[in-house]
């Protein structure tokens, strides 16, 4: 399929560690995409499900120790531990290697290796990148057929000289104990073993778009962040854009396809999906901050995905998607997770397996990072810039954690740099999207903690220096949707009312909206916040949008341990400085 040197060697190399008995390259077409499928259905590896009801979809369980994202074994080697940074597991290159070939070495025997070329972004727009993945699974091949552009027009556009990245997976014994994904950025080359999971094997996902990206992005002068990127349609027909981080499992994809309220679309208000997990982001002409999203589809988490919560992403799955780990209905073959309705099935099997009875059980049927991967196209709002070469121009960034208390629902930063420091100090309760523990508060700067391929204060600094470089910047926000009362209530209804506090920040992009000065930064007053058509009480709307001085006073010292003890040196003076003035407003 290829004349290209550089990829031909890859491939032999990697033939040459895993031993496989065949090799298979995806050229991206229908009948091969038809036939793997098959395979994959007759091995048990996927589920055909209900062809009427859900065409082309089908579902997989992964085993049962293989669930999420692992923080702890997911390790960027470079030479120096320093450069890693305290966010990061770090391995020499050296080391690195090692451990992963003398785990993979001869791990496909018998098996089939398959050759996967794609590409991050339209392939020919300057933003894109070319890919390999090399992989024994038959699942990451249909994954990332769905999430990434496939085929033989990424040979193509490598012609025979061109550079990528390489992706080295192997599922071997899906041994936790020696699950590792290693990222060495100075190669361009990952390494994934022991693992079937998609956060850690469809590798031109986070380990690619986001770890590998982000280092290259600070080395070419770009930015690779975890954010989605909606477009705002007003009234008057005219567009604006957002990107906006979270930290994995809090909403990105429900923001990105939100349906605005009854008044608002009355009003003529529509929201254009372009990405809910990744945003590439260069420099325009013209001094503004353009965005692409450089995947192809949706890894969503499916429970709590209906038709309220989330009607655009429960229709993308309707049609040639993978289900991972959700429950599967045996009454009409089709699926089910927590949160879809109100009525689970009695005859169904559950994540694991296990013959499951919705009614009845006392453990969840689906896993609480059970995954839909959905073809962008499917999505009803997807945006008409979804395959833009040139991407979008961003009006505004928003930040925002899963935050209990402190964190009103929405403040604007008072500049580029202020507003650096207000991603750099986001934390967020976990979720399962990792393993470990879940609704732990941790350090989730620019919700990019798993996934910054270098130093976290070099990380920053290169934020700071991008901010030098737009002479237009988009204005920064910060949102909290998951402000609680006493009794654990959320205070804030969230999903489409969230296009409420969408308004207000476009309006402060317009200069159309007066707001608050404080502590923080700028608060909108109560009465700019259209409540149009919501029971909702002014009063709980002034409390999440208090800013509590003592408790920010509390907070700041603590930022000031976090930065001190945690991330240490290479923290950027420009944040030092609104630190201080942070606790200088506390004070106040
Ligand atoms: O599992 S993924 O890393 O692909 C999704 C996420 O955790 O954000
Ligand atoms: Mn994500």
């Amino acid at each position: 399929m290829t004349n290209n040197k550089k990829v031909l060697q890859f491939v032999e190399e990697s033939v040459a560690l895993a031993t496989p008995a065949n090799v298979v390259w995806i050229d991206g077409s229908q009948q091969q995409i038809d036939a793997l499928r098959a395979e994959a259905v007759s091995t048990g590896e996927l589920i055909k499900l209900n062809q009427e009801l859900l065409p082309d979809c089908y579902l997989h369980r992964t085993a049962v120790n293989d669930v999420a994202r692992v923080e702890a074994r997911t390790v960027i080697c470079l030479p120096k531990e320093e450069d890693a940074g305290p966010t990061n597991i770090w391995k020499s290159p050296e080391e690195g290697y090692k451990t992963c070939r003398e785990i993979a070495r001869g791990k496909m025997a018998g098996k089939t290796m398959y050759v996967i070329p794609y590409s991050m972004g339209v392939v020919g727009s300057e933003f894109s990148k070319i890919g390999i993945e090399v992989t024994d699974s038959i699942y990451v091949v249909l994954n990332m057929v769905i999430m990434t552009r496939v085929g033989k027009m990424c040979l193509d556009a490598l012609g025979e000289d061109g550079d990528f990245i390489k992706g080295f997976h192997a599922k071997c014994d899906i041994d936790e104990e020696n699950r590792w994904i290693m990222h060495f950025p100075q190669d361009n080359t990952i390494m994934s073993v022991n693992s079937g999971y998609g956060g850690n094997v469809l590798l031109g996902k986070k380990c690619f778009a986001l770890r590998i990206a982000s280092y290259l992005g600070r080395e070419e002068g770009w930015m690779a962040e975890h954010m989605l990127i909606l477009g705002v349609k007003a009234p008057d027909g005219t567009k604006k854009y957002v990107a906006a981080a979270f930290p994995s499992a809090c909403g990105k994809t429900n923001l990105a396809m939100l349906i605005p309220p009854k008044s608002f679309r009355d009003a003529g208000y529509e929201i254009e999906c372009v990405g809910d997990d990744i945003a590439w982001i260069r420099v325009g002409e013209d001094g503004r901050l353009w965005a692409v999203n450089p995947e192809n589809g949706f890894f969503g988490v499916a429970p709590g995905t209906n038709e309220k919560s989330n009607p655009n992403a429960l229709a993308a799955t309707r049609k040639g998607t993978i289900f991972t780990n959700v429950v599967q209905n045996l009454d009409n073959n089709t699926v089910w997770w927590e949160g879809l309705d109100k009525n689970p099935p009695e005859n169904a099997i559950d994540w694991k397996g296990n013959p499951w009875n919705g009614k009845t059980s006392d453990v969840k049927g689906a896993h609480p990072n059970s995954r839909f991967t959905a073809p962008a196209k499917n999505c009803p709002c997807v945006s008409p810039e979804f395959d833009s070469k040139t991407g979008v121009p961003l009006s505004a960034i928003i930040f925002g954690g899963r935050r209990a208390t402190t964190t009103p629902l929405v403040y604007q930063s008072r500049d580029w740099n202020h507003g650096v420091f207000v991603g750099s100090i986001m934390s967020s309760e976990t979720t399962a999207a990792a393993t470990g523990a879940v609704g732990v508060l941790r350090h989730d700067p620019m919700a990019m903690k798993p996934f910054i391929g270098y130093h976290v204060g070099d990380y920053f600094q290169h934020w700071i220096d991008m901010g030098k470089k737009i002479s237009n910047p988009p204005k920064i926000f910060n949102v909290n949707w998951f402000r609680q009362g006493p009794n654990g209530e959320f205070l804030w209804p969230g999903f489409g009312d969230n296009m409420r506090v969408l308004k207000w920040i476009l309006d402060r992009c317009d200069g159309k909206v007066e707001a608050r000065e404080t502590a923080i930064g700028y608060v909108p007053y109560a009465k700019d916040i259209d409540l149009t058509g919501l029971d909702y009480s002014v009063d709980t709307l002034e409390s999440i949008l208090a800013v509590d001085k003592e408790r920010w006073a509390a907070e700041a010292e603590e930022i000031t341990g976090y930065y001190t003890n945690t991330i240490k040196d290479r923290i950027p003076a420009e944040l030092w400085e609104s630190l201080e003035t942070l606790k200088k407003n506390c004070k106040a």
